[in-house]
């Protein structure tokens, strides 16, 4: 039996990752941040809290991830821990700088020490090509990061990629296009806005409030990216992949699509910061635009080329983005309907 270890286990990628590779017959061993919390709720909503086992560790402790490799003895570890929010970023670089790329030096240490032919996947992102206009990003496309997030994810990319490269380990970045699902925290941009229409929907008349709705992302469903993160680690030889649906659309159309699925029918007026929406049902304001929610420096748009993935992986999406806003919005206004808690 193979044992992962999987850092970050209690987000949206980690519980769906374990799923799939305990149906992969793997033993799974998770970490988190010591906490006064147990935030086990996506794997609970999952059904696999008892299947796991939680490791406590500090991705800012030299010994503590060494510690936790040397009692797991994985043979692949998936590197999922992050200060994941790029807006967070601009008010904590140096502290995104010590979790996202820093914490990999130190996991790449303690994998050469521990065992040098355990294998690593890296979570990369596509924030890395930040400001490149091109029609399609792939593996070869230059790097131009537009926040301290992004800046800390090519850090830790290229530490990756240097190990594979100086001391032959298998190291694997996955260059991650955005990737949701029910289980999507609720302050990235479509969990905000399907929370909050589902709230809209029975009876509250509180608006959304949302930053810059015209940016553009190549938005897929979690699960499917969780299964590509696997296939790249079950290769002959470690190598980077995007994964990505090909697929770009705005902030505006996801909130569109959600609400839609709500019944809702939406007309959007104004502009900029006065834009505003209604449902032209109900006559209600569902949509106001917040200038604080704007970022220092804005990723417009991001689309990317999968067809690595497809080609050497067999990788392919199944959700389009239109299926994904459906499957979110109808499982938090159940959610909602019952009284569960919003995870
Ligand atoms: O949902 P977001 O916060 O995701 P973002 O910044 O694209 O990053 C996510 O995906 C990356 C790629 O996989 C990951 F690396 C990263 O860790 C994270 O998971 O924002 C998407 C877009 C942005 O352009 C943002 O400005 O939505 C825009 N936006 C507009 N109003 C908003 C809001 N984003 C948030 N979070 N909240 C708003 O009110």
């Amino acid at each position: 039996m193979k044992t992962a270890l999987i850092t970050g286990i209690t987000g949206q990628d980690g519980a769906y990752l374990a799923r799939h590779l305990l149906n992969e017959g793997y033993r799974v061993v998770g970490t988190r941040r010591r906490s006064a919390s147990t935030n086990t709720g996506r794997l609970d909503e999952l059904g696999i809290t008892d299947r796991v086992e939680i490791a406590t560790i500090e991705m800012l402790e030299f010994g503590s991830i060494l510690s936790a490799l040397q009692e797991s003895q994985p043979d692949e570890i998936y590197n999922l821990a992050a200060q994941s929010f790029v807006g967070a970023s601009f008010g904590q670089p140096i502290f995104t700088m010590e979790a996202n790329a820093v914490a990999v030096y130190r996991l790449l240490e303690a994998i050469r020490i521990v065992n040098p032919e355990a294998r690593l996947y890296q979570a990369s992102t596509s924030e890395m090509f930040g400001g490149i206009s091109a029609d399609s990003l792939n593996e070869t496309s230059r790097f131009y990061p537009k926040s301290p997030y992004a800046v800390s994810k090519v850090a830790a990319h290229m530490a990756t990629t240097n190990y594979r490269e100086a001391h032959g380990m298998f190291c694997c970045n996955g260059i991650l296009f955005n990737h949701e699902s029910p289980l999507r925290g609720a302050e990235f941009v479509t969990r905000k806005i399907t929370t909050n229409l589902a709230r809209i929907a029975l009876g509250d008349e509180r608006p959304l409030t949302l930053g810059n709705i015209d940016a553009r992302r190549d938005w897929g469903y979690a699960e499917d990216y969780c299964r590509g993160m696997h296939l790249m680690m079950t290769r002959g030889e470690a190598s980077d992949y995007v994964l990505a649906t090909g697929v770009s659309i705005s902030v505006r159309d996801f909130f569109q699509h959600a609400a839609e699925a709500l019944g809702m029918e939406i007309i959007f007026e104004g502009e900029g910061a006065a834009e505003v929406a209604h449902d032209r049902k109900t006559g209600k304001c569902v949509l106001r635009i917040d200038p604080d929610q704007y970022r220092p420096a804005e990723v417009n748009t991001l689309i990317g080329d999968a067809s690595k993935a497809r080609r050497e992986l067999g990788w392919t999406p199944i959700i389009s983005v239109a299926e994904l806003a459906e499957i979110m919005v109808r499982k938090d206004y159940d959610r909602l309907k019952k009284g569960e808690a919003i995870l």
